[in-house]
């Protein structure tokens, strides 16, 4: 199987690399793609050495699959192409999310959408990803009215000048600003951009994706997305009201019993989830599990994931292991 990384040379295409050499993926040619700056760089992967090549050649190699994570423009531009030569195009950009033609997939809720004729298939937002693995097995048996959630994003999620732009805060040198405002020792309320409706884009992409996801336009959901100094993942609080009463042990062990899904939620111990331990793991760990005393029938929940791991490239490399599992290649 012939299986390029598109952006292979950045934050998310270097943990791609890495989760594919963990998968069972049977890669037998490894294409990295990156911009022309980056063409010719070598790359180590699974104790061979690859040359990164340009996006023209990884298309003239007609690739069976192709990992993208290289921005909006490049997807909108080259997935197309690559699909035409019978590439399937996993993407991790916002690009293709929301077309109506196109499949927004975690595999653990609803890869069943996926056919053959899937030659461009969406990778959903980090923040989105993380919060339906929690919320669609509550969801399925208690069914979702609404849901209200907070995130605590890693700058991560900005990539690696916003990691520099840190580290310089750390050691009071200047250098190239990611966000508008210092992020040592701040929280800044903004993730990506303004839309009209007073919204960014962050968090109508939590709105938006949920219902598209879990296929279900009457969840009402509403979203705010904050950047806090923060490496391994991103945090959630997520308030959840549902049509019908649950018992809070039993959206434990739903819960644990759901694949991917992590609970940690043993106050006596003080367990419960932290980007700190998230770090380099692929599941989504959820706790501080408790009834909302203010309103009946609803959840409150804390659910953290590494956001370059599950938030994109686990779930990208579980696509395409459920794809080549199905013969849906
Ligand atoms: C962020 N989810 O965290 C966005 C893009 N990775 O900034």
């Amino acid at each position: 199987m012939k299986i390029a990384v598109v952006g292979a040379t950045g934050m998310v295409g270097e943990v791609m690399l890495k989760v594919l050499s963990e998968s069972s993926l049977p890669v037998t040619e490894l294409i990295p793609v990156a911009s022309e700056k980056s063409v010719g760089k070598q790359i180590e992967w699974r104790g061979k050495t690859y040359s990164v090549v340009g996006l023209v050649t990884a298309v003239e190699m007609k690739p069976d699959v192709a990992l993208f994570s290289a921005g909006g423009q490049t997807s909108l531009d080259w997935a197309p192409k690559f699909a035409a030569v019978g590439t399937t195009v996993i993407d991790n950009s916002s690009a293709w999310r929301m077309d109506e033609t196109k499949k927004l997939v975690v595999p653990e809720i609803n890869a069943n959408v996926l056919t053959k004729e899937d030659k461009i298939i969406a990778n959903p937002n980090c923040s989105t990803i993380q919060m339906v693995m929690a919320l669609a097995p509550l969801h399925k048996k208690y069914k979702a009215k609404r849901v209200i959630v907070s995130t605590y994003q890693s700058i991560t999620g900005t990539g690696v000048k916003a990691v520099e732009q840190l580290e310089n805060e750390y050691k009071g040198t200047q250098g190239e600003m990611a966000y508008k405002y210092q992020i040592h020792r701040n929280a800044i309320p903004q993730c990506d951009v303004f839309e009209e409706n007073g919204y960014t884009k962050e968090e109508m992409k939590l709105v938006r994706e949920t219902k598209k996801i879990l296929n279900d336009n009457t969840i009402a959901v509403t979203a705010t997305a904050v950047r806090i100094p923060v490496v391994g993942g991103h945090s959630e609080a997520v308030n959840i009201e549902f049509e019908n009463d649950f018992d809070v042990n039993e959206v434990r062990t739903l819960l644990s019993e759901t694949p991917g899904v992590t609970v940690q939620d043993n106050l006596e111990a003080f367990s419960y989830p932290m980007p700190l331990y998230a770090e380099g793991k692929n599941d989504v760990f959820v706790g501080r599990i408790r009834r909302d005393e203010s309103q009946p029938n609803t959840l409150n929940m804390w659910i953290v994931a590494d956001n370059l791991r599950k938030g994109a490239a686990t779930n990208t490399i579980q696509i395409a292991e459920y794809l080549v599992k199905n013969n849906l290649l």
